[in-house]
């Protein structure tokens, strides 16, 4: 049995900051069966990067819960190749976001950090406490810099003027509306999706970047998202808080079994003139299950529903590799 909230989502006006993405998505899906009032407004209407507009906005909608879900993502190239981009479009975005729901008195503010802020050969699982203790990845340094002042930013305003507001961190994230783009995307929909073509065209051969070696944990989209709840509601501390799954599994593994649901039956070749990145990053999740939250997609699972996605979403386009995300 779950322990009684800390904190009454009922009738608050949640606002979801970047709504458009994969984890945003997932956050309205889930909250739409909440008795809440869901406050989203589109990118065109509202560069988040843009205090006194952010302000304006929020002054008019008075958001009391606000979920910080929009961030410049990519995988590992497109961190390795846009650092000016993910360090400050993230910045700019968590300093504008996270300052004016301090000023304008939002009840609860929960930002999203992720897996890769940690130091980059952390001992396995990733306790919380590892953070800031040795140096990051090259790879995406500058989005995990700017992850980490985002973290900052709450532990600031909690310290100094007393805001409930609370980070956490994600593991690698999956699921529907994710970024299937084989060049700037995360790996696993970036293979779901080379493969997928692969077998379509008959290919004999597909390319993975990297050794084969790095481990991943991989959690659903709609897992994050029940955690993101819960933690509205259970959690208030200045220390931020995993979330994962708790197993990982070697990009090998995960190639393999991305073959196995997509049917594709050629040789996968390892290409080790791309990077590997971290070489495993899997997260310690005690304290998230200790307050009553786990995760319930197993991962083959949740690739297979991903995959099924995939084709009701992209096939039409992905034929001449020049889809744009719906
Ligand atoms: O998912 P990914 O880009 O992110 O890559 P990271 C994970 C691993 O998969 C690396 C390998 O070892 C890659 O070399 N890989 C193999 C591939 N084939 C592919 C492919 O086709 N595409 C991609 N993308 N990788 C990111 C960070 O790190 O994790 C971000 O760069 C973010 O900042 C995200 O934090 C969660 O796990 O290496």
């Amino acid at each position: 049995m779950t322990a009684a909230a800390l904190y009454d989502l009922s009738g608050k006006r949640v606002w979801v900051a970047g709504h458009r993405g994969m984890v945003g998505r997932a956050l309205l899906r889930r909250l739409s069966r909440e008795a809440v009032e869901l406050l989203t407004v589109p990118r065109e209407e509202l560069d988040l990067t843009e205090g006194a507009a952010v302000r304006a906005w929020m002054r008019r909608h008075r958001p009391q819960v606000v979920i910080l879900a929009a961030a410049r993502v990519g995988g590992i190239l497109a961190n390795a190749r846009r650092p000016v981009e993910f360090l400050e479009q993230n910045l700019r975005i968590e300093l504008e976001v996270i300052s004016a729901s301090a000023e304008l008195g939002v009840e609860k503010l929960l930002f999203l950090g992720s897996s890769c802020i940690y130091p980059r050969d952390c001992p396995q699982p990733i306790r919380e406490e590892y953070l800031l203790t040795g140096p990051l990845e090259e790879t995406n340094r500058a989005y995990a810099l700017a992850k980490i002042c985002g973290l900052e930013l709450c532990r600031a305003r909690r310290r100094q003027e007393g805001r409930d507001f609370i980070a956490c961190m994600p593991t690698n994230l999956y699921g529907p509306h994710d970024d299937f783009d084989p060049e700037t995307g995360h790996v696993l929909p970036a293979l779901l999706r080379r493969f997928h073509e692969a077998k379509s065209r008959g290919d004999t051969e597909v390319v993975v970047w990297g050794s084969g070696t790095p481990r991943r944990e991989f959690l659903h989209v709609e897992d994050l998202a029940e955690a993101c709840l819960h933690l509205l509601r259970h959690f208030s501390d200045e220390i931020p808080i995993n979330i994962g799954c708790g197993r990982d599994l070697t990009i090998r593994e995960l190639a393999e079994t991305i073959a196995r649901i997509t049917g594709y039956r050629g040789r996968i070749r390892f290409d080790p003139a791309r990077p590997d990145g971290t070489p495993e990053k899997r997260l310690d999740i005690s304290r998230i299950t200790a307050l009553g939250w786990r995760p319930q997609i197993p991962l083959e699972e949740g690739i297979r529903e991903t995959y099924r996605w995939f084709l009701a979403h992209h096939t039409a386009r992905a034929a001449d590799g020049a889809e744009q995300m719906p």
